[in-house]
């Protein structure tokens, strides 16, 4: 089977989502690691410009978004299973609110009392990115005691599910759901200094990343960006055109879309031709001198899509 390419860097919390979902599943995959502020050129040609990490390769299909990222994984990978407890919808609708009003909170604890201490040019891309075209990270500082509060009501809420006896979110063991909350507990750690007083009222939740950290990352190897394109360009996608009579917009194979974020983040909207469309994913096709013929693939949660 062809490898798990995994584009990131170490510092992306949504990356380290990903990296204990490889650890649940015990997998086998290539890091290749890029620049934290957005000059990646080589996976700029694979993905036509979507400029988040992480994003994870197949051979000639490209994953953005950890949202399809993680359910390919489940589809290639079915055992461990990412739905150990009951049903496979509630942990998707959890993700929304970790990787929404929790990494909102999150990202705003992690920059705003630290904010001169950061290199300005990662302060200036991460805060358009985050809190929009008006972002003041100034007044966000001095508004911290609120967002901790709010921080510290939403923590609550994990402190009481890990309460009911289960060593995991779900059930006796990790779902994706613990990989959700666990990236938000890894960004909190690592970037807020007082983290340790802040957290002591919350043992259970502490003795959880305990579990979580054993779990690990499954076993990595290096690749280097060129070798990603090496690969890409010589291989096809392995995903049929599809059409969906139901689809809501009306998309058909052939038509040209633009996909971007559902509110003002600055960034560069994704063109290319609508390949696939599900309730789910929609993948476009692609190409660039550098990578060749590639299939993007996007979530249609969270995205708008334009018929351009
Ligand atoms: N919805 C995306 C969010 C990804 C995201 O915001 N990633 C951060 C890093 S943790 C990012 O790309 N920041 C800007 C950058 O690295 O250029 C996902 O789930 O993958």
């Amino acid at each position: 089977m062809t490898e798990i390419i995994f584009h990131h860097y170490p510092q992306s919390p949504v990356a380290e989502k990903v990296r204990a979902a490889f650890g649940i599943k015990k997998l086998a995959w290539r890091s290749v690691e890029h620049n934290r502020l957005p000059d990646r050129p080589e996976l700029f040609a694979m993905t036509a410009g979507y400029r988040r990490i992480p994003v994870m390769q197949f051979g000639a299909d490209i994953y953005c978004d950890s949202q399809c990222i993680l359910r390919e994984l489940e589809r290639r990978f079915p055992t461990p299973s990412f739905f150990p407890g009951p049903g496979k919808g509630m942990p998707w609708a959890v993700s929304r609110w970790t990787d929404g009003p929790l990494f909102d909170l999150l990202f705003r604890v992690a920059f705003a009392p630290v904010m001169d201490a950061l290199p300005p040019a990662l302060v200036t891309d991460r805060s358009r990115l985050y809190l929009g075209p008006n972002a003041d990270l100034r007044k966000e500082a001095a508004d911290l005691p609120h967002v901790l509060a709010q921080l510290r009501g939403h923590l609550g809420w994990l402190e009481a599910q890990l309460g009911s006896g289960k060593p995991y979110l779900t059930a006796d063991a990790p779902s994706v759901a613990d990989a959700f909350a666990w990236h938000i507990m890894w960004f909190f750690r690592a970037r807020y200094a007082e983290v340790g007083t802040f957290m002591e009222e919350f043992p259970g939740i502490a003795a959880w990343e305990e579990r979580m950290k054993a779990i690990g990352h499954g076993t990595p190897s290096p690749m280097t960006p060129a070798e990603a394109l090496a690969i890409a360009k010589a291989a096809e996608s392995q995903v049929p055109e599809k059409a969906d009579p139901r689809d809501p917009q009306g998309l058909k194979p052939g038509m040209k879309v633009a996909i971007g974020p559902l509110t003002d983040t600055g960034e560069k909207q994704v063109e290319g031709i609508v390949r696939s469309i599900g309730r789910e994913t929609l993948v476009i096709n692609h190409e660039h001198a550098l990578c060749g013929k590639v299939a993007i693939h996007f979530p249609r949660v969270g995205y708008r899509v334009t018929v351009t």
